[in-house]
């Protein structure tokens, strides 16, 4: 290396050369410092192990609901902060640059189980739950996906048989995150009439099943199952009023598949971050590999395609915060950053050598998180399709 080189220091704003951070309010900047100290000093310190040993430790839900951390968005009459969209993007963020098994515990907590209560529930459901579920007391999952259904939940199977006084479901939901730990589960059935509704079991007063499901090489550090109900009695009032059909669910993943896209530029960033630190310490050949043009060029495209994707995010995130934003922009925003992710993690992973292989430097876990990312809320194919009938009006499903 020249003495040229040795004295050129990187630019002071490497990190975010479009200063797209100067964009952000005082109050969007305050929330993201907390999620940020709260993930860096609580959550860091714990992942190695709780990924190593597939735990989930259960006080995350509680703390995360003291630092006001889930659902922001939600009235302060439910015990939210009335935060805006990209406030929820920012929390998602900073979680998921430590692990999207956290950050997924928090996306279904607020968009899939608070979420549509708030919007689609009784007065009552709404003061029974919604406190107790922000503050992280209790616990939610949200039923979709079946073990024969899954990116086409409108074949689903559950049914929801009426009876006197009350609903019988029946039924299995596979891949449910927090199912095995959680004190109510939002279930997607058909009624007889093949009508999609929603409604709201709880533990303390439903009979249903929840098996663990074991040995995922992704998302370790969430808690992932399924849940089996067989004739489970619910009465009136579990049901959720205000929606019919499946724009229920759906525009649940709307803010959850939202979340997402900002979630995975925090993973991202994490690698990038990481593989540049590596690439300037690692020496090979007698100088460091970030000497080479070959890793340089990595290095830039994952500059390049973080800060395009944290941009358009944030555009997404003042769009939805002013009007009702056509979902596929959702689709476009969930499907790249997921995909951009993925590139950036697999390439960094690379660029650590052998070192990219070991839980201790954290890139690989990133890497089998997103594969869970990129196939959940939506496989990156069927986003493509949601975006293809969006510009094409040709249905390309089936
Ligand atoms: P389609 O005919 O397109 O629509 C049926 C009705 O739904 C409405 N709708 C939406 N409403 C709001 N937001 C959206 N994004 C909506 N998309 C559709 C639509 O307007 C219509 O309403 P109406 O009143 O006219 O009846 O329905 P389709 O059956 O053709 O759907 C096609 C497709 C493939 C797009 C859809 O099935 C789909 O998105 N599949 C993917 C399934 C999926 O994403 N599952 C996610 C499960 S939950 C999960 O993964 C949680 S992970 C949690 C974590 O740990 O973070
Ligand atoms: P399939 O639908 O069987 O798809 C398999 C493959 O076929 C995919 O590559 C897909 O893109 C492709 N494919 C399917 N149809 C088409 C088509 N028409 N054209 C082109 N390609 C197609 N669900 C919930 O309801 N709640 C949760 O909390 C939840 N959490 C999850 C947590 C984890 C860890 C995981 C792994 C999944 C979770 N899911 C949850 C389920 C998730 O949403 C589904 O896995 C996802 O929607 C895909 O469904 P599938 O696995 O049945 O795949």
């Amino acid at each position: 290396m020249s003495d040229h080189e040795i004295n050129i220091q990187p630019d002071p704003d490497w990190k975010d050369i479009l200063g797209i951070e100067d964009d952000l309010t005082t109050e969007e900047k305050l929330v993201q410092k907390t999620a940020y100290d709260y993930s860096s000093q609580e959550l860091f310190p714990r992942v190695k192990e709780a990924f190593k040993n597939e735990i989930f430790d259960k006080s995350i839900i509680n703390e995360l609901g003291k630092l006001g951390l889930i659902a922001p968005t939600i009235s302060t009459k439910y015990g939210g902060s009335e935060l805006n969209n990209v406030c929820y993007g920012l929390i998602a963020y900073e979680i998921e640059k430590v692990d999207s098994g956290y950050r997924s515990v928090m996306s279904v907590q607020s968009s899939l189980v608070i979420h549509p209560i708030y919007e689609f529930g009784s007065e009552k459901q709404k003061s029974e739950y919604i406190p107790e579920l922000i503050k992280g007391n209790l616990i939610g999952c949200f039923g979709l996906t079946e073990p024969n259904h899954g990116s086409d939940p409108s074949s689903m199977q559950t049914t929801a048989r009426k009876v006197d006084r009350g609903w019988s479901i029946s039924g299995t939901k596979t891949w449910i995150t927090n199912a095995p730990i959680a004190d109510i589960a939002i279930i997607w059935a058909k009624t007889d009439e093949n009508i999609l509704r929603g409604f709201i079991l709880d533990r303390n007063k439903h009979d249903f099943a929840t098996a663990k499901i074991d040995g995922k090489f992704s998302l370790r550090t969430s808690e992932t199952g399924e849940i089996h109900m067989d004739e489970t009695f619910i009465s009136d009032d579990c049901i959720l009023p205000n929606v019919v059909g499946l724009k229920g669910p759906f525009s649940c993943l709307n803010k959850a598949r939202y979340g997402i896209a900002w979630g995975t530029i925090g993973s991202a960033e994490f690698c990038w971050h990481s593989a540049r630190e590596y690439a300037l310490n690692r020496n090979q050949f007698n100088r460091p590999i970030a000497s080479n043009q070959l890793i340089q060029k990595d290095l830039v495209d994952f500059q390049t395609q973080i800060t395009l994707g944290k941009l358009a995010v944030l555009k997404l995130g003042r769009e939805m915060d002013k009007r009702n934003i056509n979902p596929a922009a959702i689709s476009l925003m969930k499907r790249n950053n997921c995909q951009i992710a993925l590139d950036i993690a697999r390439k960094s992973r690379d660029i650590l050598g052998g070192n990219g292989i070991s839980n201790d430097y954290h890139i690989i876990r990133h890497l089998l998180n997103l594969e869970t990312v990129n196939t959940y809320e939506g496989t990156a194919n069927i986003h493509t399709l949601i975006l293809g009938r969006s510009q094409t009006g040709i249905q390309a499903f089936s």
